[in-house]
C-alpha cells in the first residue's frame, strides 16, 4: 500500500461510526472456506483484506434478510441505493427498504456514504464487518455503483438470478476492500454494422459489463457494409444503407431509430457507462454512400452497401464542402443523441486512390497549400502525401466542429498519418506503435492492439476446433496478460494511455449466441486489465475466481466459450501399426471428458489424463469435451480412429501433366444442385484457377471441378485439408466445407493410410461470395502432410498428372 492510500485508511477507519478496530494481541484471522469469499472479485481490488477480530469476539457477517435496511446518506446516491435494491429484490424477493440514518438497533444494514477520503471518482472502500453490517464509502456515484457490484460479487452467485431463488444463504464474507481503477478508459466495442444485433442485445450485454466495471461501450455505427442509425434529416441513408443482400442470396438489414439509442443511452447510464457512437469517415463510408452519392468522388451510382468485408475505394469526398455539411448535420444529430465526452470519428482505413483522381479533393488540396507541405518533414517527423494530407484536414475540420460543441474526438490510429488534430485521442489498433507515437506527442490514447488480443474477432484457441474467424489469434490468457503501460514508461508517455479496449468486429459473427461466445470470458480479462495494478494480477488465481464469474454469467444466460479440446486436430485418424496415439489439450489446461461408444459425453464421463493409445481392428470414435470446475461442458468434438490398409495406388496407362477441369456457371447452394451441376467441355489445366479469366476480383459464380493423380511419395498416413468445397480422394469425399458462414484457414482436416504412387483427386471449387467472404479470395487448391512431415503443404503442379488415352 502506498503512503496517500495509507492515511485515505486512517482516515475512513477514524470516521467511520461502522467499525470497530481492534488492535489487542489475541486476534485470529477471520477465514472464509465459503465461495464466494473476500478474495473472489473480478475484476481483483486493489486491496482486499481480511478482518483481524479478536478470539473472544463472536463474528456475525451480514445474512441479508428481508428485514436489511439499505441506509443511504447522500441523495446523489439514491440510483445506486434503488439499484442495489432492485437486483437483491430480483434474486431475493426482499423488498428491501432505503433509509437515509441507520436503524436503532445498529446492525443488519448496508450503508451508502459519500466520503471525499476515497482515491478517486470511481474508488471505493468496503468494509463487511463482524458485526452485521456493510459500509460502502465513496467520493461519487460512480464509485458508490462500484462497490455495490463488489458487494454483488461477495454474495452467492444466485443475486445474479432474474427470478427468486430460495434456500440461499445471502451470507457476505467479512473483510475490507479498497479500490479504484488503475485507467479511466475500460471500453467494449460493439459492431452492428457487418451483422446486426438488436436493442434487447445491448441491454443484455450492458447489464454484464457493469458487473466487471467496464465503463464505455464504443458503438460502432456506420461502415461499408451497414448504416445503422436513423439520422432525422437524412432518412434514405437507413432506407438504402441499412440493408444488404450478398452472393449467397441472403439478406441483412437492421438499424437503430434514434428512440431506441436513447433508450440504450440511458440504460448505460444507468450503469455508469458512457456510450461512445462511432461515426466512419472519411472512409469505410459506403453505406452512406449508396443513397448519397454526390458525396463522393465519382458520383457513384453504388447500388447497395459493399457485400464483401475488407476496405472500400469508393469513400467520403473532403473536396466538396457539401460532404462537410452532411457531416456536421449527422454529427448534430449524434450529439444531441448522445452526452458521451467523446465521439468517434473513425478515421481508419481510407484509400485514397479516389482522391487522387478527384478534381473537387485536388482543388482543396491546392487551396489548403497542400500541395506545398507534401514531401516535406512534418511535425510528426515523417513525410506525407498530399492525400495523406487532405486526411489529417478533414480529421481536422471535423475535430474543430466537435470541439466547438463541447466534444473530444477518437479516431483510430491512421489518423496519425499526414498529422494529428491538435487534441484528438487516439486508438492504437494496429499493434501499439501508434499509440506510443501518439502518446510521445501528447496526445491521450486508447490502446486496442491486435497484437496483444485485443481484436476479439480473433479465435480463441486452434483454427480447426473454434468457429470460423476472421483469423488472428486472441486466448483469453494472451488478453489477460497484457500490460499497456511498462514501469519504464510510467512516468514518460505511459501518463497518455487513458485504458485498453477490445473489439468485436462482426463480419464473422452471425448470431446473438456467437458474438457473446466472442465476447466472455476474454471481456472479464480486459476488465483486470483496465481495473487492476499490474502486479494484483495473476493467472492462477483469475482462473479461480472465473469459476465463480462464469455461474454469474450463467444467470445472464451469455453463451461464454469453453476452450476445446484440441491436441488432435482431424476429424479421423487413419493408423497401419498396433495402435497410434491420441493426445488432447485445450487452451486453459481444464478437465476433459470423453467416450469410447459414441455417446455423448457428460459430467460423469471418464477423465482424460494422458494420451489415449487406440488400437485394435475396429474401429473407435473418441468423442471428447472440456468440462469447466463448474460442471458445464464444451461442444464435444468427434473423432474417428480407424487402423486402416494401405490403398494402392492407381496404375493408370497413360498421364500426362496438368489436370482436367470443368466449369458449371452459376450459384449452387445445396449438395443437390451441386450434384446436379452442368458442365460445358472438359479443358486441361497445368494447375488449379477459378473458372473465369483472372483479373474478374469476385463474380461470376461457378462450380468448378479438377480432377486427376496426385503423386504421394511414400506408403503411410496422409493428412488433407482444403478451404474449397469438396476433396476426394480415391473416391471418397475426405472433406466438405460450406456449411459454415465461409471456408477459411483449413480448418478440416482428415488423414487416410496411402500406398505411394498415384491416387485419383477431385476437387470442387464451388465461387460465391458467402457471408462476405468470396471463395476466390482463398487459395484454390488443397494440401497434404506427408507420412513424416509435419506440416500441410500445397500440392505442387509437379506431382499432378491427369489420364490420357493409350492411343493418343
Ligand atoms: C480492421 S480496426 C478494421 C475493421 C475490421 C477489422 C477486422 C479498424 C479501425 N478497421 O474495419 O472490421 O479490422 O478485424
Amino acid at each position: 500500500m502506498n503512503k496517500h492510500n495509507r492515511r485515505v485508511r486512517i482516515v475512513l477507519w477514524a470516521t467511520s461510526a461502522v467499525l470497530v478496530l481492534c488492535a489487542s494481541c489475541g486476534t485470529r484471522q477471520n477465514r472464509q472456506t465459503r465461495t464466494p469469499n473476500i478474495e473472489s472479485v473480478i475484476p481483483v481490488p486493489v486491496q482486499t483484506e481480511n478482518f483481524e477480530v479478536p478470539v473472544s469476539k463472536e463474528i456475525r457477517p451480514l445474512v441479508l434478510n428481508r428485514h436489511t435496511a439499505i441506509v443511504c446518506t447522500d441523495s446523489t446516491f439514491a440510483p445506486v441505493a434503488e439499484y442495489l435494491a432492485r437486483k437483491v429484490r430480483t434474486a431475493t424477493g426482499y423488498e428491501l427498504k432505503i433509509a437515509d440514518r441507520l436503524p436503532d438497533e445498529g446492525r443488519n444494514y448496508i450503508l451508502l456514504t459519500r466520503t471525499d477520503s476515497v482515491a478517486q471518482g470511481e474508488g471505493y472502500r468496503l468494509v463487511s464487518s463482524p458485526d452485521e453490517t456493510v459500509c460502502i464509502a465513496a467520493q461519487a456515484p460512480a464509485g458508490a455503483f462500484y462497490g455495490v457490484q463488489t458487494l454483488l460479487q461477495l454474495l452467492p452467485p444466485e443475486i445474479e438470478s432474474p427470478v427468486k431463488v430460495k434456500d440461499v444463504a445471502w451470507e457476505l464474507p467479512v473483510g475490507v476492500i479498497d479500490d479504484y481503477p488503475r485507467f479511466k478508459y475500460r471500453g467494449v466495442h460493439f459492431d452492428p454494422s457487418r451483422h446486426f444485433a438488436g436493442v434487447e442485445f445491448i441491454k443484455k450485454q450492458l447489464d454484464v459489463l457493469a458487473m466487471f466495471k467496464i465503463n464505455r461501450f464504443h458503438w460502432h455505427l456506420t461502415d461499408d457494409q451497414l448504416w445503422t442509425i436513423e439520422i432525422k434529416k437524412y432518412p434514405e441513408l437507413t432506407a438504402k444503407g441499412a440493408v444488404r443482400t450478398e452472393g449467397d442470396g441472403s439478406t441483412h438489414r437492421g438499424f437503430y431509430t434514434q428512440d431506441e439509442i436513447r433508450e440504450v443511452v440511458a440504460y448505460a447510464a444507468a450503469r455508469y457507462i458512457d456510450v461512445i457512437p462511432e461515426i466512419e469517415m472519411p472512409g469505410h463510408a459506403k453505406a452512406a454512400l449508396v443513397s448519397h452519392p454526390e458525396l463522393s468522388c465519382t458520383g457513384g451510382p453504388f447500388e447497395q452497401p459493399r457485400v464483401i468485408w475488407g476496405v472500400e475505394d469508393d469513400v467520403f469526398c473532403p473536396g466538396k464542402d457539401t460532404t462537410f455539411a452532411f457531416l456536421e448535420n449527422v454529427l448534430t444529430e449524434v450529439f444531441d443523441l448522445f452526452p458521451s465526452e467523446y465521439i468517434h470519428i473513425g478515421g481508419d482505413e481510407c484509400p485514397k486512390v479516389r482522391w487522387k483522381a478527384c478534381p473537387d479533393c485536388q482543388r482543396r488540396i491546392r487551396e489548403q497549400g497542400l500541395d506545398k507541405k507534401a514531401g516535406h518533414v512534418g511535425k510528426d517527423g515523417r513525410k506525407h502525401t498530399a492525400e495523406e494530407l487532405l486526411q489529417s484536414y478533414t480529421i481536422t475540420r471535423m475535430e474543430q466542429f466537435a470541439n466547438a460543441h463541447g466534444r473530444k474526438i477518437i479516431g483510430w490510429d491512421e489518423i496519425l498519418e499526414g498529422g494529428l488534430a491538435p487534441s484528438a485521442t487516439v486508438m492504437s489498433w494496429r499493434g501499439e506503435a501508434g499509440g506510443i507515437a501518439a502518446a510521445r506527442q501528447q496526445h491521450d490514447v486508447i490502446m486496442t492492439p491486435n497484437s496483444a488480443g485485443f481484436y476479439i474477432d480473433h479465435q480463441q484457441g486452434a483454427a480447426e476446433v473454434e468457429p470460423v474467424s476472421i483469423g488472428g489469434y486472441s486466448t483469453l490468457e494472451k488478453v489477460y496478460s497484457y500490460n499497456p503501460v511498462p514501469d519504464s514508461a510510467a512516468a514518460d508517455w505511459g501518463r497518455y494511455i487513458i485504458g485498453v479496449q477490445a473489439n468485436l468486429w462482426s463480419e464473422y459473427v452471425l448470431s446473438d449466441a456467437h458474438r457473446e461466445y466472442m465476447y466472455y470470458p476474454r471481456v472479464l480479462a480486459l476488465a483486470e486489465v483496465d481495473w487492476s495494478p499490474n502486479d494484483r494480477k495473476d493467472w492462477a488465481s483469475f482462473q479461480r475466481r472465473l469459476v465463480d464469474a462464469e455461474r454469474r454469467l450463467d444467470y445472464h444466460g451469455i453463451n461464454y466459450h469453453i476452450p476445446m479440446p484440441e491436441g488432435t486436430l482431424v476429424d479421423l485418424l487413419a493408423f497401419t501399426g498396433d495402435s497410434v496415439a491420441v493426445p488432447f489439450s485445450n487452451t486453459r489446461n481444464l478437465p476433459m471428458v470423453y467416450t469410447l461408444d459414441g455417446s455423448e459425453p457428460t459430467a460423469a464421463s471418464a477423465v482424460y489424463r494422458d494420451t489415449l493409445m487406440i488400437g485394435g481392428e475396429a474401429p473407435v470414435v473418441i468423442r471428447i469435451a472440456t468440462l469447466t470446475p463448474q460442471g458445464k461442458l464444451s461442444p464435444s468434438r468427434s473423432i474417428r480412429v480407424e487402423r486402416q490398409l494401405l490403398k494402392p495406388a492407381a496404375e493408370p496407362a497413360a498421364v500426362d501433366s496438368g489436370v482436367v477441369m470443368r466449369v458449371a456457371e452459376g450459384l449452387f447452394l445445396t449438395d443437390e444442385q451441386i450434384a446436379g451441376a452442368r458442365f460445358g467441355a472438359d479443358t486441361v489445366v497445368r494447375y488449379f484457377r477459378p473458372g473465369y479469366e483472372a483479373g474478374t476480383k469476385t463474380a461470376p459464380e461457378s462450380l468448378v471441378v479438377y480432377e486427376g493423380f496426385v503423386e504421394l511419395p511414400e506408403d503411410g498416413v496422409y493428412g488433407f485439408t482444403t478451404d474449397m468445397e469438396e476433396l476426394w480422394i480415391d473416391g471418397e469425399r475426405i472433406v466438405k466445407n460450406g456449411q459454415e458462414a465461409a471456408s477459411r484457414h483449413l480448418r478440416h482436416k482428415t488423414t487416410r493410410a496411402l500406398a505411394a504412387g498415384k491416387h485419383a483427386f477431385r476437387l470442387v471449387f464451388n465461387n460465391m461470395i458467402r457471408h462476405g467472404w468470396p471463395d476466390v479470395w482463398n487459395d484454390i487448391s488443397f494440401f497434404v502432410k506427408t507420412p513424416s512431415g509435419t506440416v500441410y503443404e500445397r500440392v505442387k503442379a509437379s506431382q499432378l498428372t491427369h489420364a490420357v488415352s493409350v492411343d493418343e
